[in-house]
């Protein structure tokens, strides 16, 4: 059966919500958990699932995450698998940007229909889950639907950020509303369970996850050109008009990624004891670029509830509920407390690190840091004597090397900060 489906994965418009950490890449290139990418995650739920076709729609057709791709996903010749990065592109019909999650799908149809696929699932690229999208699609079929979207139960105050619905005793989707203000909320519970209905978790929200059968989508991106979303206006018009469209219960862990709050979140709960996205489960593995990097050495380092990734060369006092990625460098006497390191393209070279001089330090974080609440992105340089601190009380700032957002210092990729800075 799931020869015939492929996936889409929806990879980002602008990434404004990300910035600073989609300035200079697409979204789905993002680095994650110290040694992933962002578009790692729906990859591997579909390889998992047996689905080989994919293709990543994305604004940005930038050159690290071709290559992340490239290098990473290889299908022999006999199971006809690929995974394809499509980029919005002008041509005689469109010179336009994708103008939101619908267009974007309507702008590279061409190339989703070459497949004699009967169904598209659609996925969005800035989630942290790790589901067998198999059921979801055996749930469609069962239903007679022609479309379905996987679904969760959420609080009041989260369903306001998410396409709310209502269900029939069959499953079938009634009714739809794409984001709705808190005032309108009291029309959109649902009956749940008692254990659900104790944890306030009374709103059916639609987690941006679609199945379609192909001709369905087809059919409702040509005869409604203005509809630019699928939550704003593909939706809603499929219910309008009458067609089956279920909605498959969720049960495992799902959480959306697209805020640097929620980003920041969600990287740092990989380093509890047992995080709910688990890294390590058997049959549910995240896979990535093998880099075959050296294993990471530590010198007197007191490391406690920390991922660490490989290739790294840790000199620092103490590095706590924080994720380190490949290749970091930490320089003898730093503190790294509550903070994403995501390491590094490249070492430098001992010359390199010879050469480094209090405004333009060495590639990595220097000695006698302190960095707590904050996120450095790859290829920072961090100076010696360096505090970066956030915390609630900042105000949101945008400079040339760091921002801070949600109280959330993010240095941004290739960053340099002085030595003795502090933020
Ligand atoms: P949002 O997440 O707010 O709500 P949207 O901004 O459309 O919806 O993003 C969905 C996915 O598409 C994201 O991965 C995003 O990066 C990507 N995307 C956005 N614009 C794009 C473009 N122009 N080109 C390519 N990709 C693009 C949606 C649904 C809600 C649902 C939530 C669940 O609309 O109903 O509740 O997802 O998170
Ligand atoms: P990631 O996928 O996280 O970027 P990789 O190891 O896959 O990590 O890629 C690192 C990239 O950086 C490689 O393409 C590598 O060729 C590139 N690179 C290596 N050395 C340098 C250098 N001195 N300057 C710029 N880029 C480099």
């Amino acid at each position: 059966m799931m020869g015939s489906t492929i996936a889409v994965i929806l990879g980002g418009g602008a990434g404004s919500r990300l910035f600073p950490l989609t300035k200079s890449r697409s979204k789905p290139a993002v680095p994650v958990g110290g040694k992933y990418r962002l578009v790692d995650i729906p990859i591997s739920n579909c390889l998992h699932s047996d689905i080989r076709k994919i293709y990543v729609l994305t604004q940005f057709n930038s050159a690290s995450l071709n290559q992340h791709v490239k290098n990473t996903f290889h299908f022999d010749n006999f199971s006809s698998g690929f995974v394809d990065i499509l980029a919005a592109e002008q041509t005689p019909s469109s010179h336009q940007w994708f103008q939101g999650t619908a267009d974007a799908v309507r702008q590279t149809f061409r190339y989703l229909q070459n497949h004699r696929a009967d169904k598209i699932l659609i996925l969005s690229g800035d989630q942290l889950y790790q589901m067998d999208y198999r059921k979801m699609m055996q749930a469609h079929d069962e239903a007679g639907a022609e479309v379905t979207i996987g679904t969760i139960p959420v609080t009041a105050s989260d369903a306001t950020g998410f396409g709310i619905m209502k269900t029939a005793e069959n499953g079938l989707i009634t009714s739809f509303i794409e984001k709705p203000a808190h005032d309108q909320l009291q029309d959109w519970k649902s009956s749940v369970s008692d254990d659900l209905r104790s944890q306030g978790k009374e709103y059916l929200a639609s987690m941006g996850i679609y199945v379609f059968n192909i001709d369905t989508l087809k059919n409702l991106i040509l005869e409604n050109p203005e509809a630019v979303d699928f939550g704003k206006e593909i939706i809603p018009k499929a219910i309008e008009s009458e067609m089956p469209v279920a909605s498959y219960k969720y049960t495992g862990y799902w959480t959306d990624i697209g805020t640097i709050r929620s980003f920041y979140d969600a990287n740092l709960e990989l380093a509890d004891p047992l995080p709910q996205f688990d890294l390590y489960a058997p049959g549910k593995r995240i896979f990535t670029r093998a880099r075959l990097l050296p294993p990471s050495k530590m010198y007197g380092t007191k490391v406690d509830r920390s991922v660490i990734a490989e290739g790294c060369i840790i000199d620092a006092d103490t590095i706590e509920h924080s994720i380190v990625g490949i290749r970091s460098r930490v320089g003898e006497g730093t503190i790294i407390r509550d903070a994403i390191v995501m390491g590094s393209d490249f070492y430098p070279t001992l010359e390199e690190l010879e050469e480094s001089t209090p405004d333009y330090p060495a590639m990595g974080v220097g000695s006698n840091c302190h960095i707590e609440r904050a996120i450095i992105d790859k290829n920072a340089r961090i100076g010696n004597n360096v505090r970066i601190i956030g915390g609630d009380h900042l105000e949101e700032v945008k400079n040339e090397n760091y921002s801070i957002i949600d109280g959330i210092v993010v240095v941004e990729k290739n960053g340099v900060i002085k030595d003795g800075t502090v933020i």
